[in-house]
């Protein structure tokens, strides 16, 4: 039979997004697709050769008169290129802005010829950009003209349905893990673990959403639980504020700033507890890959972590402004390493039997399969 050709458009920087979207087109690849990413860098975690994967670059073309180069028009070309040339059979956009309004574009420029497009919407798209005066219509109009979109998680569709009045249906796919690369002990070259201490972790794009002040706060109060330390993974616009909030609080001795790092299956599997205290989090991949690795998770009641998390049995659910709360889970799970081992093997456990990549990634093709056989 012939290949099944899949184009991906979505970031290519560090967010889950842009994560989901390319483990997703890897899982496909080796399952006999034939995947295009199209976007304007090498996704964060496409790395090396990989059988029937290609990169497309989206180059945008600027001019005296634009104030921003116009990069929503070179996707949609470069989305009808690619579709024409390697006879894509299914375009797939994660984070509808801009990407499902380019998507519009394209299936329209490309007529007679059908595109079907799968519009998956991951959480800020929807709960923050989206909502902006200046996005909102389109975001609402390209949900509309999808031909099918999926939310990671019920909260989002719900958030969606109340903010957008969109008449689509929406299905509920949850993000996934691979829980033989994420997994207890999966470190062999990556130790920053140092004997006898314990390691709280957090890793985010420090942006004003994740509530990185928070991590620092409760990890200052709950510290002397046990000889322990605090690793942030990442950067963003709320690095520095956090490296000064961590002076002023007396602790940047215990705290250790990595930057951006590859290999996070490495890093996760070192740590003992982790901490994602979101303003709110649609469903929350960082932590649901700290699960996978058996890790204990701290995370926010606000949005679709409750939808992962059991709270008190695989990780924790505490209010993001709750400081005292979280810290006071903090301590016990510092201090109590029996405690910390089983809600680390919950957590785990619910990873591999909820959330394992072979699950999820079975439900896309499904619906894929359905798309491309209407066409
Ligand atoms: O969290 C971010 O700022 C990045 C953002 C993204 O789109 O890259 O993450 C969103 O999508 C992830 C993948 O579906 C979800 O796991 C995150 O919960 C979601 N972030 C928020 O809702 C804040």
């Amino acid at each position: 039979m012939a290949k099944r050709k899949l184009g991906i458009v979505c970031y290519p920087s560090s967010g889950g997004s842009g994560i989901v979207a390319t483990e997703l087109g890897l899982a496909l690849a080796r399952r006999d697709w034939e995947v295009h990413f199209i976007t304007y860098a090498l996704p964060v975690r496409l790395k090396g050769y990989e059988e029937n994967v290609f990169f497309h670059e989206v180059q945008t073309d600027n001019y005296p008169v634009f104030h921003h180069p116009p990069y929503t028009l070179s996707l949609a070309v470069k989305i009808t290129e690619v579709a024409e040339t390697h006879g894509l059979d299914l375009l797939h956009v994660h984070y509808a802005i801009p990407h499902a309004t380019c998507a519009y574009l394209a299936r329209e420029m490309l007529k007679p010829k059908r595109l079907p497009v799968v519009t998956t919407l991951h959480g800020t798209d929807i709960t923050l950009v989206g909502m902006q005066p200046s996005f909102h219509k389109v975001v609402r109009f390209s949900i509309d003209e999808s031909d099918r979109v999926t939310a990671v998680s019920d909260f989002l569709r719900r958030r969606t349905i109340e903010s957008f009045q969109t008449q689509r249906p929406i299905q509920v796919i949850p993000n996934f893990v691979d829980v033989d690369r994420f997994r207890p002990g999966a470190a062999s070259h990556c130790r920053f673990r140092r004997a006898g201490e314990k390691v709280v972790l957090h890793a985010s794009n420090f942006r004003a959403v994740k509530n990185v002040p928070a991590v620092i706060r409760a990890f200052a109060e709950a510290k002397d639980a046990a000889a322990s330390r605090l690793v942030m993974v990442g950067d963003g616009p709320e690095r520095w504020p956090a490296q000064t909030l961590a002076r002023d609080l007396g602790v940047e001795d215990r705290v250790q700033f990595l930057g951006l790092q590859d290999g996070m299956e490495e890093i996760l599997s070192q740590a003992d507890i982790f901490l994602l205290p979101s303003e709110h989090e649609s469903f929350g991949l960082a932590a649901l890959e700290a699960m996978a690795s058996g890790v204990a998770v701290i995370a926010t009641t606000q949005g679709g972590t409750s939808e992962v998390i059991e709270d008190g049995v695989s990780g924790y659910l505490r209010d993001p402004h709750d400081i005292h709360g979280m810290a006071e889970s903090l301590r016990e799970l510092l201090r109590n390493d029996d405690l910390r081992a089983s809600v680390g093997a919950a957590a785990r456990r619910r990873a591999v039997e909820e959330y394992s990549l072979d699950r999820v990634v079975a439900v896309y093709q499904a619906m894929y399969d359905e798309l491309v056989e209407a066409r």
